[in-house]
C-alpha cells in the first residue's frame, strides 16, 4: 500500500484544497479518482461520509478537506502552511471557518435563487456583504499580504482558492460581482493564483460551466422522479 493516498474526484473543489497542499508540500501520493456518479462498493469502506477528498496515510484514513489539509501540515511539517503562534493559528481557523460557513453558504443562496429576480438580488448583496468583510475584516487588517495571513501562503489560502476559481461561474450564471472597494481581495486572488500548485490544479471557466449544468440537470432529474406521478 503507497503511504500517502488521496481519494478525489476531478471537479471537486474540496479534493482541490487537499491536491494543492500536497504539491506545496511536494509530497508522493497516489491519486484514486472516484467516479462520484457511480461509486464503487468499496469507497463506502474508506470514506464514511461517502465524500471526497478521503486522505489515506499509512493505511489511516482522514477526512474533511481542512482536518485532512492541518493533518497533513502537522504530519509533514517541513514548508510549514500554518502559523507558528498559537494566535496565528486560531486566525487561520477564523478565515478557513468563514469561508465554509458564511462565504460558500452566500455562493450557494445566490446560485439556488438566480432564477428568481428578487431573491437573485438580495443574495448579490448578501454575497457583496460577505466580499466585503474578508475585505475590512480580514486582508486589510492581516498584513499587507499578498496572501491572506501575510508575506507566505497559508492553508487559508488554499481553503479559498478553489472558490474564487469557481466566481467566474457566479458571475457569469449569477450576476456575482466584486464591489469596488475590495481591492485587497482581489490582489489576493491575482497573487495566491499564480501558485504553481494552483494553475496546475485549476479548470477552465467551460468546464465548470459544463460542470454546473450537469451538476443541475441530474438534480431536476432526480426531483422530477421523486414527486409523485400525477393521476
Ligand atoms: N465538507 C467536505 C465537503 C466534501 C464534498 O462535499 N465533496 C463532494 C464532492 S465536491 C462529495 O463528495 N459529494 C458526494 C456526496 O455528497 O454524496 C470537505 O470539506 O471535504
Amino acid at each position: 500500500m503507497p503511504a500517502l493516498e488521496l481519494f478525489s474526484f476531478a471537479a471537486c473543489p474540496y479534493a482541490q484544497r487537499t491536491r494543492m497542499v500536497l504539491a506545496e508540500k511536494a509530497l508522493d501520493f497516489d491519486l484514486v479518482e472516484i467516479d462520484l456518479h457511480n461509486r464503487p462498493a468499496w469507497f463506502r469502506e474508506v470514506s464514511p461520509y461517502g465524500k471526497v477528498p478521503v486522505l489515506r496515510h499509512a493505511g489511516r484514513i482522514v477526512y474533511e478537506s481542512a482536518i485532512i489539509n492541518q493533518y497533513l501540515d502537522e504530519a509533514f511539517p517541513a514548508q510549514p502552511l500554518m502559523p507558528a503562534d498559537p494566535w496565528g493559528r486560531a486566525v487561520a481557523r477564523i478565515w478557513m471557518d468563514y469561508c465554509d460557513s458564511r462565504y460558500l453558504p452566500a455562493v450557494q443562496r445566490l446560485m439556488a435563487g438566480r432564477g428568481d429576480a428578487a431573491r437573485r438580488a438580495g443574495a448579490q448583496e448578501a454575497l457583496r456583504e460577505v466580499l466585503r468583510f474578508m475585505e475590512h475584516e480580514g486582508l486589510r487588517k492581516l498584513g499587507d499580504g499578498p496572501y491572506w495571513l501575510g508575506p507566505a501562503p497559508t492553508l487559508v489560502d488554499f481553503h479559498y482558492l478553489p472558490f474564487f476559481e469557481r466566481f467566474a461561474v457566479y458571475q457569469e450564471l449569477a450576476g456575482a460581482d466584486w464591489p469596488a472597494d475590495c481591492t485587497r481581495l482581489r490582489g489576493w486572488y491575482e497573487a495566491a493564483g499564480q501558485r504553481p500548485s494552483f494553475i496546475g490544479t485549476r479548470h477552465t471557466l467551460d468546464f465548470h460551466l459544463t460542470q454546473q449544468r450537469q451538476l443541475e440537470a441530474r438534480r431536476a432529474a432526480a426531483a422530477a422522479t421523486a414527486r409523485p406521478a400525477a393521476t
